[in-house]
């Protein structure tokens, strides 16, 4: 935090830009729900603003993305009575701040960018202006709350330290200590989850092969199937994490048992150590099965009746305005607009 006088408070989100992966679940997910019972103010988000940035979904589609990406949030243990749960669109001081945000943020800044030349690909010149600006909207949502701490996984630190630079840039040029310079919180043991396919790509809810993740809806025999498929070595797993340095397959197979298991990758090797993976898969098919059936089974009974999703999220949104509605107000303030 940087500075005491800001509430401790989190912000985080994700993407209904598909169906929840493990991915999701164990780089993100997790730590939201233990952060509920840490001291602080807690807000988790589905960035429907964020989801049409690489392309628009089908308007139903985006619709269900939305409302099952809440049903896994209440499934997986974020509690509407501990925490905000809202939906970004639903909230429209995040999208007014962001165009602030895109006055701050420098063109060479959102150029280095990894995640953009990763989605855009040789096609850059073809995306959409929001998929750039992408980073922007995303330090507005955060910085609408003074939100002091984002956990997140891996691949997300680099946006996170844009936050950080728009937050510095927009205090020192208008001499103020406005917005909290947040910490990123990037914790666990598989803070970065891995394609089932390739070691070397992110589990992604939209890459085009669905053998690569494991969806929270997807059954255990599909949960099993997939894991029995999944891409590994020959060898032994080794006894000491050391051992996976150059087997990134091997490394994410165990990396999802920690994560899924609450423990290290060294306590999974003191179990695991020296066996094959004819013997290691079906062990984490049966754990994942075990930990996700549950999370599958109620977001399915969430899903049945859409009525409670939509009260807890309308009622989230009237909640987060009333943090988000002062603090664009302030900042507009600050900034010079007439009538603020
Ligand atoms: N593979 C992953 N391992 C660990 N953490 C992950 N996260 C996503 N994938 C992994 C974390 O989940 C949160 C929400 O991410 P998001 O959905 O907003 O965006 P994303 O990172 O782009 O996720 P996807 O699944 O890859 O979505 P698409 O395919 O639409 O781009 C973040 O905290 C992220 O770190």
């Amino acid at each position: 935090m940087s500075d005491s006088s800001f509430t401790p408070r989190v912000f985080s989100g994700i993407q209904p830009s598909g169906g929840l992966t493990l991915g999701n679940y164990l780089g993100a997910i997790k730590r939201f729900v233990s952060m509920q019972d840490e001291a602080f103010e807690t807000v988790y988000c589905m960035v429907d603003l964020h989801a049409i940035t690489a392309k628009f979904l089908d308007p139903a589609t985006l619709r269900h993305n939305t409302r099952e990406l809440a049903a896994g949030f209440i499934a997986s243990g974020i509690s509407p009575e501990k925490s905000i749960l809202i939906n970004q669109s639903q909230v429209p001081e995040h999208a007014q701040l962001a165009w602030i945000f895109n006055c701050v943020a420098r063109m060479g800044w959102m150029q280095r960018m990894t995640q953009f030349k990763d989605k855009a690909g040789k096609n850059a010149e073809a995306s959409s202006l929001g998929l750039f600006a992408y980073p922007a909207l995303m330090a507005a949502d955060i910085l609408i709350y003074h939100a002091t701490h984002v956990p997140v996984g891996e691949d997300q630190k680099q946006h996170l330290e844009l936050t950080r630079d728009i937050a510095t840039k927009f205090n020192h040029d208008f001499g103020v200590d406005f917005f909290p310079i947040t910490e990123p919180v990037i914790e666990g043991a598989a803070t970065r989850v891995m394609s089932l396919r390739d070691g070397a790509k992110k589990m992604s809810k939209s890459d085009p092969s669905d053998a690569s993740r494991i969806n929270m809806t997807d059954d255990a025999d599909t949960i099993a199937k997939k894991i029995r498929k999944a891409k590994t070595d020959p060898d032994a797993l080794p006894s000491e994490a050391k051992g996976l340095e150059d087997r990134p397959e091997a490394r994410n197979l165990v990396n999802i048992y920690a994560g899924l298991a609450d423990l290290s990758v060294d306590q999974v090797l003191a179990e695991h150590g020296g066996a094959q993976f004819g013997a290691f898969k079906p062990a984490l098919a049966d754990l994942a099965v075990a930990k996700l059936s549950p999370i599958s089974g109620e977001m399915a009974r969430l899903m049945d009746d859409v009525t409670e999703i939509d009260k807890v999220l309308a009622r989230g949104a009237e909640q987060a305005r009333e943090i988000t509605a002062p603090i664009l107000k302030k900042t507009y303030e600050i900034v010079g607009m007439v009538g603020s």
